[in-house]
């Protein structure tokens, strides 16, 4: 087990992969607007946390590892799917993902959802994204 892994950090990812957690737990707060700056911030922070041993890269044990801790936080399948596409989205051929790539497939993903262009994420946007995350690829 990673130290420092808690429920903070898996609930930031269900955050930024899925909402899905807000749909069955009802105790969940309500989601909010998300800033460009403030998305791009959540997803450095992730980074960080998902690179354990801070070399700048997200190797596949570092993602093994998140996915384990959001797994036993009792995420949603879904969620974890979500997860694994975000690493797969940002990986080089040898399957790791610097600071660098997660940032800009986050970042291209967020102005995606951004369906309004008003660099803001409103909940219904971000509600809209997370559905069609959990759409399987054809
Ligand atoms: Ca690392
Ligand atoms: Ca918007």
């Amino acid at each position: 087990m990673l130290k420092g892994l808690g429920a903070g950090t898996a609930a930031a990812f269900l955050l930024l992969a899925s909402t899905a957690s807000a749909q069955t737990a009802p105790s969940a707060p309500a989601p909010q607007t998300i800033a460009r700056a403030d998305g791009e911030e959540m997803v450095k922070t992730m980074f960080g946390q998902i690179d354990a041993n801070h070399d700048g890269v997200a190797d596949a044990a570092e993602q093994a590892a998140i996915l384990e801790a959001v797994k036993s936080a009792g995420a949603p399948e879904t969620a974890l799917v979500s997860i694994r596409r975000m690493f797969s989205e940002g990986a080089g051929p040898d399957g790791k993902v610097t600071l660098a790539s997660f940032v800009r497939t986050r970042m291209i993903a967020f102005d995606k959802a951004d369906t309004n262009h008003d660099g803001k994420l409103d909940p219904a946007e971000q509600n809209a994204s997370r559905v069609a995350a959990e759409k399987p690829k054809p």
